[in-house]
């Protein structure tokens, strides 16, 4: 297949070109570095910080492995570079290139228009140049699991039969989210909905939960290859900030009483769940919805795994209860579907001491680089 990358300098973007390439793929990998900017302008920085995508993909190409990463540099909030993107009729686009910080959106105006106008404005600008030049093409889109917050009822996947007053009918599953970054999510899903109805479009909306380590296949022994490793407040995700204050000996910052519970994955299953979603498109005129996440972990069963695997290397990692910045249930029913992925074929990679000490030893190679000053929450949703 022709498969289209939008936000491919990221976390996920990065390892998803290279994983699509080493399958025999063509693919395309388009970002404007936004994430990069805004990382920089909040004193936000990986642990180890990646050349630019041209580089990239020529170490992909320089290192013998199998295909060619073509590289767009751009902004895709502006419709005429979309377009000319788009105009290479791909089979399938994968659409990351969105602000993915709840925190960084909750900064202050700045920050939240910048991450409504990003994120809802590319999705609408993809939108339209799918229709423009390639109305079958299957978008296949990243939402997150934040979009069905925590109801205290089963979470389904994207969609719910009603009854009420003796009619049914097929509902989008009722949303609401604990980050005004998440809100962004749900309005994609809408507006995806309505031009699914109205149009006829091929849509996959991914609802993934948060991601963990740096480790994919097409990697393998390359740092070079690797993708950027957050750990900051702002764009670190749950466990990997953990694994990284195990590493510097700051106590693990877990928030409020840490009954937290959300749907996780290695990021080598998103790698996976990719590829199956891009396999199997969805149909002309279907808005497809799979959770995409393997399993469930509070705040505090993340922390007291990083406590347990890294005695084995040899560190007394302490864990701490901090005041929680943000507005969420501590203490909630948590049950969300995953059968879409299942039967597609998803062999997830469950969490181990295994995975979590090959993290503690990549982040104990590059332990000069961490910077305690931006691991303790610096935005209250509060305030
Ligand atoms: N948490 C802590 N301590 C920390 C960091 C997080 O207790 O130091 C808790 C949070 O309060 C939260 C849970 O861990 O309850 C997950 O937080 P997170 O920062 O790992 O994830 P989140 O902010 O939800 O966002 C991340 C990604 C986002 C993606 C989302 C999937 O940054 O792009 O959409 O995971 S989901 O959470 O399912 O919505």
């Amino acid at each position: 297949m022709k498969i289209i990358v939008l936000g491919a300098d990221g976390y996920l973007g990065w390892p998803t070109c290279m994983h699509l390439a080493s399958l025999g793929n063509e693919v395309i990998a388009v970002d404007s570095y936004l994430k990069r900017k805004i990382a920089k302008e909040t004193s936000s920085a990986p642990l180890v910080e990646m050349p630019g995508l041209p580089d990239r993909a020529d170490a992909y190409f320089d290192l013998g492995r199998r295909g060619k990463i073509k590289v767009y540099e751009g902004d895709l909030a502006d419709y005429e570079f979309m377009s000319k993107v788009m105009s290479e009729k791909p089979d399938a686009v994968i659409h990351y290139a969105e602000q993915p910080s709840g925190p960084y959106s909750m900064l202050g105006h700045k920050e939240a228009a910048l991450t409504l106008h990003n994120n809802t404005g590319t999705t609408l600008n993809l939108i339209h140049a799918v229709l423009e030049h390639c109305p079958e093409c299957h978008i296949i889109k990243l939402g997150t699991m934040g979009e069905y917050g925590t109801p205290n009822i089963d979470i389904e996947e994207g969609w719910i039969d009603i009854t009420h007053n003796g009619r049914s009918d097929k509902f989008l599953f009722p949303r609401q989210a604990g980050s005004f970054y998440h809100t962004t999510k749900i309005l994609d899903t809408d507006i995806l909905w309505f031009y699914v109805r109205m149009k006829g479009l091929r849509v996959t909306d991914l609802m993934q939960g948060p991601v963990y380590s740096h480790f994919t296949d097409s990697m393998e022994g390359e740092e070079i290859l690797g993708t950027h490793f957050w750990y900051d407040d702002l764009f670190g995700t749950a466990l990997n900030r953990f694994v990284v204050q195990a590493v510097a000996g700051i106590p693990m910052t877990v928030y409020g009483k840490g009954g937290q519970t959300r749907g996780y994955l290695n990021l080598k299953d998103t790698m996976q769940c990719i590829t199956l979603a891009a396999e199997n498109p969805a149909d002309q005129g279907e808005l497809r919805i799979m959770n995409q996440f393997t399993e469930d972990f509070s705040a505090n069963q993340l922390a007291e795994a990083v406590q347990r695997a890294s005695k084995l290397v040899g560190i007394d990692a302490e864990i701490d209860h901090i005041a929680n910045p943000r507005i969420e249930k501590e203490d909630h029913y948590y049950n969300a579907k995953l059968e879409k992925f299942m039967e597609l074929g998803l062999k997830p990679h469950l969490l181990n001491d295994d995975v979590i000490v090959q993290m503690l030893e990549y982040v104990k190679k590059h332990k000069d680089r961490i910077d305690p000053s931006v691991v303790h929450p610096r935005v209250n949703w509060r305030r």
